[in-house]
């Protein structure tokens, strides 16, 4: 299913006037305030994020799955989504890929459709935490930083060929999240497990292109509850340290203990030129995968003021991988992305909305009040109206859910892979 631009514009020609007035109100106390309205609709057009082929269908939990009518059952399908998502929101220009749930057949039949809906290529992912059907080594004890030489062997092999494929679709990262780890005291040796971990990465790093980057994300706990070989920032920094330059840390929003500051985090990564990429979600207790923005966006704006100040101070850190690391469980997927795609550009949106001269005065006389008071005036700016005007100047709708369910989208999808498909990932 693809949706016609005339659809876009019919549609948008109803909400069109009730924009207008929105716009023009807000427009109107932003330009009196000093802000430049075309450079912010710019940045926010420029903005893309990667939709992860995982998240086009319905997740699982650890104790079911409830299948979503109508989900893609193979790569072309998953693109087709991205395709949809693409259209409606102009924000979401690139699809990540998770190897091997998505060797492509025909290599060139995938980018050609690809680029036929603007999408591009984003970081491909490996997949070392879960055995794959004839593999000689079994993961259940790690991959990277296992005991066994052969099992470190097949899981670096995996990742070389995981870049061999991004590499013929154009990507230019590959992103490695290990489970591994112990859920017993005792059952591992904690410096030989990183040390392990570290030479494996090492080996992969090696076979990176010239122009590719390696983004070595971590997580607390999970599958593993007792230890994990990469469990925060500082061990994946020390790791991407260990590989060379072209390895990166990649923040994951629900990848922290409760309470961290991840904005302090993100901040200290730019000024050491070390983050790499960044995967949003939002969570209640743990790596929860919800819809990013629904549970703390406060937190969200105070992570993106930070990175706007990295994007405009810190030249030695490089332009960013956005993916939406999310899962989806009772909503329909695209219906969720939607959602997560619009509370990342509101984030964004009035994290540029903050007036950084000010602050930095604010901050140097420590008039804690008035800091305070800017970051919080630009939050609570009601900034719909401008992600609304980006859309329309980049060809997409004004209202992407109403517009997804006023043309039946998902009715569509059903009726075209009916209601029993399964879409590949978790
Ligand atoms: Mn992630």
């Amino acid at each position: 299913m693809k949706i016609q631009q005339e659809k876009i514009s019919d549609f948008n020609k109803k909400e069109l006037e009730n924009h207008k007035d929105n716009f023009d109100f807000l427009a109107s106390n932003l330009t009196k305030n000093g802000h430049n309205l075309d450079t912010i609709l710019s940045k926010l057009s420029e903005f893309q994020v990667a939709i992860p082929s995982w998240a086009l269908g319905a997740g699982g939990t650890r104790f079911g799955r409830f299948g979503f009518y109508g989900e893609p059952s193979n790569l072309e399908e998953k693109i087709d989504d991205v395709g949809i998502l693409h259209s409606l929101t102009q924000t979401a220009g690139a699809v990540s890929l998770h190897i091997p749930w998505d060797i492509p057949s025909d290599y060139a039949a995938i980018k050609q459709k690809a680029d036929a809906l603007n999408i591009k290529f984003d970081a491909v992912n490996s997949n070392t935490f879960q055995d794959q059907l004839g593999a000689k080594e079994s993961y259940k004890y790690g991959s990277l930083s296992n005991v066994s030489k052969a099992v470190r062997e097949q899981a670096i092999q995996h990742n070389l060929d995981v870049i061999k494929i991004g590499d013929k679709l154009g990507s230019k990262a590959l992103t490695v999240w290990l489970a591994d780890g112990s859920c017993f005291p005792g059952q591992n040796n904690f410096q030989t497990a990183f040390q392990n971990t570290q030479d494996s990465l090492i080996d992969i790093y090696k076979g990176l292109p010239e122009d590719w980057k390696m983004l070595v994300e971590y997580k607390p706990y999970e599958p593993n509850f007792y230890s994990t070989v990469i469990q925060d920032w500082g061990a994946s920094l020390m790791l991407a340290n260990g590989c060379g330059e072209k390895a990166y840390t990649l923040v994951d929003l629900g990848h922290h203990l409760p309470n961290s500051n991840i904005e302090q985090i993100v901040s200290i990564l730019q000024l050491k030129g070390k983050l790499g990429g960044f995967h949003f979600n939002d969570s209640k207790y743990g790596d929860d995968d919800l819809t990013v923005g629904s549970i703390k966006p406060y937190a969200l704006f105070l992570i993106f003021n930070e990175l706007v100040y990295g994007m405009q101070n810190n030249p030695q850190n490089p332009d960013l991988a956005w993916m939406i690391d999310a899962s989806h469980n009772v909503k329909d997927p695209l219906e969720d992305l939607i959602q997560s795609l619009e509370a990342i550009q509101e984030a964004y949106a009035k994290a540029l909305l903050i007036d950084q001269d000010a602050l930095r005065e604010a901050q140097l006389n420590n008039d804690v009040v008035k800091c305070q008071e800017i970051l919080q005036g630009a939050y609570r700016t009601d900034v719909r109206p401008l992600l609304e005007k980006a859309r329309i100047n980049a060809g997409a709708v004004i209202n992407p859910i109403n517009a997804y369910r006023a043309l039946g989208v998902r009715e569509q999808l059903i009726k075209e892979r009916g209601k029993n498909t399964v879409a590949t990932g978790l």
